[in-house]
């Protein structure tokens, strides 16, 4: 059962220095209680849990204004100020133009040359695989460790300085309402395959057989194919070429597609394989919201999210991924190379946001795992000092403290 706490103003690290901790006016209190006892769990009607993930959603932003006023009343030095705060919003609320501006700025990124020195990921040519190159690099040090949301959190967020700084974009940063998206994603604004999508679905090939997922001893996860399955033939992205990989991509059948070294050259079309069926079955609505209610502990949050090995289940970070099928969805590693990734983390961090804020006291802080994926070999814990660093792609090493708010140490955004 979900229990909402009431320390509506959290700090932080903030916090811990301030004494006295401002308390919520009474109508704001008895405002979200009578919100909440309609969320005490997640409806199992997705047009409900639809209503539900909305609120769960307008408490987390009334929680981040309300702590960004009195953080700023507090100390002089607080940089993320109410009129700088950036908002991140869902891809169906972008107009025409909005849609093509954020996309012609990818497009810019594709097109200017890597930083990353090419005797480190010869196959590293733009701007934009710098930042897959780097996806792969670190892999398996930041998928089922404690540095996942934080790690995710702040690449998107040096991809969005990127496509500010270096191409000019002044717009927000969309996310990818999956639980929308879930009976169709055909007709998704994000995969319908139009000039204002991240391009749609791969040439349909038929007779494709299941995705096998093995991972270590547990049973395999058996996957549907898509309604897809070849190369994108639409879209802003029809003509993008994926230059790095395959690293471990899952094909139909079972086998798996391995490059010698996954960093090399290795120039190949965007494949997608459409598969509403996992979309449906791991990232509707209700599982969102069950995932956001149903996990008090960020381990048992991070684990939900990203399917509890031995389960059977994927997970909502799952689901997005492998709905998208093809080349790279179905590979963890290359991920990043397929342009939707960015939109589906954007909700990734969206959820975890909201869970932060529902309890910020004890959340806005929480880690939990350890260095490598799912601690296999064995690593030291991740803590608040532990760094993180995204490699050629942007920024520098950082602490973990600084990104566990999306408004302080970098950031200073939230979502609507
Ligand atoms: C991969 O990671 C290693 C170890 O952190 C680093 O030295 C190297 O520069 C990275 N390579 C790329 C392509 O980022
Ligand atoms: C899997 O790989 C093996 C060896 O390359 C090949 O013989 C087999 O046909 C492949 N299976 C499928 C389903 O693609
Ligand atoms: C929604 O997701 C949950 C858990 O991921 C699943 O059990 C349920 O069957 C899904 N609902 C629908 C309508 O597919
Ligand atoms: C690492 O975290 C685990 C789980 O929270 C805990 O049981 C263990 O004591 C921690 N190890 C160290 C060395 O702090
Ligand atoms: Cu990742």
């Amino acid at each position: 059962m979900y229990k909402l706490v009431f320390h509506v103003i959290g700090f932080g690290l903030l916090a811990l220095q301030i004494s006295a901790i401002p308390t919520h006016s009474q109508n704001d209190i008895l405002k979200n209680r009578e919100s909440l006892s309609t969320l005490s769990a997640a409806s199992s009607s997705t047009a409900v849990a639809k209503i539900q993930l909305g609120k769960l959603a307008e408490i987390a932003l009334g929680v981040t204004n309300e702590n960004i006023i009195h953080k700023t009343a507090a100390s002089k030095h607080q940089k993320c100020t109410k009129d700088k705060l950036r908002v991140r919003r869902n891809w169906r609320s972008f107009s025409v133009p909005q849609r093509k501006k954020y996309i012609n700025s990818v497009l810019c990124l594709q097109g200017k040359p890597a930083r990353t020195p090419a005797h480190l990921a010869p196959g590293a040519k733009t701007r934009y695989d710098d930042y897959v190159a780097t996806h792969i690099n670190q892999t398996l040090g930041i998928h089922f460790t404690g540095t996942f949301l934080a790690w995710h959190r702040y690449f998107i967020y040096e991809f969005e300085q990127a496509l500010r700084n270096e191409c000019g974009y002044v717009g927000d940063y969309p996310y990818w309402d999956w639980g929308a998206d879930a009976d169709a994603m055909e007709k998704s604004p994000v995969f319908d395959g139009t000039d204002t999508s991240m391009s749609g679905n791969g040439a349909y090939i038929p007779n494709e057989a299941d995705i096998i997922l093995s991972l270590g001893d547990y049973a395999p996860v058996i996957l549907p194919p898509g309604s897809g399955g070849g190369c994108v033939t639409s879209g802003p992205f029809k003509n993008y070429k994926l230059h790095l990989g395959p690293a471990a991509l899952s094909l139909p059948g079972g086998n798996m597609s391995i490059a010698p070294n996954p960093l090399n050259y290795n120039p190949r079309c965007l494949k997608r394989d459409l598969t509403s069926a996992l979309l449906q079955s791991y990232a509707n609505y209700t599982s969102i919201v069950s995932l956001i209610l149903n996990n008090q502990d960020v381990w048992d949050f991070e684990m939900v999210m990203q399917g509890v090995p031995g389960s059977g289940a994927i997970g909502v970070h799952g689901g997005g991924h492998y709905s998208m099928g093809g080349d790279p969805g179905r590979d963890v590693y290359v991920s990043p190379g397929d342009p939707a990734f960015w939109l589906h983390h954007g909700m990734i961090d969206r959820v975890w946001w909201i869970w932060q804020n529902l309890d910020l006291e004890r959340r806005q802080n929480a880690i939990s795992g350890t260095g490598t994926f799912l601690n296999e070999p064995p690593s030291a814990n991740t803590t608040l000092e532990t760094l993180v660093d995204i490699g050629y792609a942007n920024g520098g090493p950082i602490a973990m403290k600084e990104l566990m708010s999306t408004t302080a140490g970098p950031f200073c955004y939230v979502y609507v």
